[in-house]
C-alpha cells in the first residue's frame, strides 16, 4: 500500500462537496493524499481498521469532516498519533454548531484542531503548515499563497482608491 502524507476522512458521501476543497488545495500545492468515506458509527470495525492501516502506512496528518454527532475525528485522533485537524460539516438542523461543537471539545490528551463550520479549505491549509515545517519546497508553495492573497487585498483597495466605492460595487 502506497505511503500518503494526509488522508481526508469524511463520515459520509454528503460531507463530499464540502471536503472536496481540502482535496482541491492539497492538488494545488502538490501534497499526496487519498479520500475515504468511513463512518466510526455505521462503519466503526472499518474506522478502526483504517486508523490502524494509516499508522502503518506512515501518514503524517489526516483531515476529519462530520455533521451532527461529529465523532469521526476525535475516534482517529485517539488511534493514530499524528495531528488530526476537524472539520465541522454545517448542518441543516442545527447549522454546523452540533458539529463543531462535537469535534472542538474533545477530552484532555486527545486533540483535535477544529477549523470553521465548513472549513475544508483552512484544514488543508493548516495540513500544508505542518507538513511545511519539514519539507522546505511546501512551505515555500504556503508562503507563495500567501503573498497571493496578500497581493489580492493590496489590488482590492488600489482599485477602491482609484474608482471610488459606487463604481467598484457595479463590478462586483
Ligand atoms: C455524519 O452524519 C456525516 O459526517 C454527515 O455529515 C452526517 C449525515 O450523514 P448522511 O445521513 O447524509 O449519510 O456521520
Amino acid at each position: 500500500m502506497k505511503n500518503i502524507d494526509v488522508a481526508i476522512i469524511m463520515g459520509s458521501d454528503s460531507d463530499l462537496n464540502i471536503m472536496k476543497d481540502a482535496a482541491k488545495f492539497l492538488d494545488d500545492i502538490g501534497i499526496s493524499y487519498e479520500m475515504k468515506i468511513l463512518s466510526v458509527h455505521r462503519t466503526p470495525e472499518k474506522a478502526t481498521e483504517y486508523a490502524e492501516e494509516l499508522k502503518q502506512r506512515k501518514v503524517k496528518v489526516i483531515i476529519g469532516g462530520a455533521g451532527g454527532a461529529a465523532h469521526l475525528p476525535g475516534v482517529l485522533a485517539a488511534q493514530v498519533p499524528v495531528p488530526v485537524i476537524g472539520v465541522p460539516i454545517h448542518t441543516k438542523t442545527l447549522n454546523g454548531v452540533d458539529s463543531l461543537y462535537s469535534i472542538v471539545q474533545m477530552p484532555s490528551g486527545i486533540p483535535v484542531a477544529t477549523v470553521a463550520i465548513n472549513g475544508a479549505k483552512n484544514a488543508a491549509i493548516l495540513a500544508t503548515t505542518i507538513l511545511g515545517i519539514s519539507d522546505e519546497t511546501i512551505q515555500q508553495k504556503l508562503i507563495d499563497y500567501k503573498t497571493s492573497l496578500k497581493n489580492a487585498v493590496i489590488a482590492k483597495d488600489e482599485k477602491l482608491q482609484a474608482q471610488g466605492y459606487e463604481e467598484y460595487m457595479k463590478n462586483m
